[in-house]
């Protein structure tokens, strides 16, 4: 499951600064950890893997990314800037990050832990687990 959620606040200030706000109680999820990426190479490709259980909302703070995202053989791609609407990303999503900017900060808020085994590293193993646990586009 891959879809957009408005919970980011923006409030700019032209002589100042533009500051931005998530209030953990509009998440659809309890968070867990926050993590975020950055000082991307002008080749770095990222992710390349799923997740069994692991539900994500993407927030980038900075600079752009091309995303794609797998439902099983579905796919969707978005060029994702600090203009986009955060996205919610869920159990069963391959994605695949690349062409970022150098100046690309992409955060993450997790609903679990870090946890090795949660993770599908492998496109055919992927494919088989889509299908064994039927997920829906
Ligand atoms: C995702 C995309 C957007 C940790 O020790 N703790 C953590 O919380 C995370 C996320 C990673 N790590 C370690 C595991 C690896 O040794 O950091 C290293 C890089 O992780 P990975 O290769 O999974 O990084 P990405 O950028 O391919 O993927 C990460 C997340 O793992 C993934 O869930 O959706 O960012």
């Amino acid at each position: 499951m891959a879809s957009e959620i408005n919970l980011v606040k923006n409030i700019s200030d032209p002589e100042t600064a533009s500051l931005s706000a998530v209030e953990f109680s509009s998440l659809p999820f309890n968070p867990e950890r926050i993590y975020w990426i950055q000082d991307f190479t002008s080749k770095a490709v990222r992710g390349n893997h799923s997740h069994k259980n692991l539900t994500q909302v993407f927030i980038m703070v900075a600079g752009s990314m091309h995303l794609e995202i797998y439902e099983g053989p579905i796919s969707r791609s978005y060029e994702f800037t600090r203009k986009s609407t955060p996205l919610i990303i869920g159990p069963g999503t391959w994605r695949i990050m690349s062409n970022a900017s150098s100046d690309a900060v992409l955060l993450v808020i997790a609903d679990r832990p870090y946890e090795p085994e949660d993770y599908i590293r492998d496109w055919d193993e992927y494919q088989d687990w889509y299908q064994k646990n039927n997920r829906k586009v």
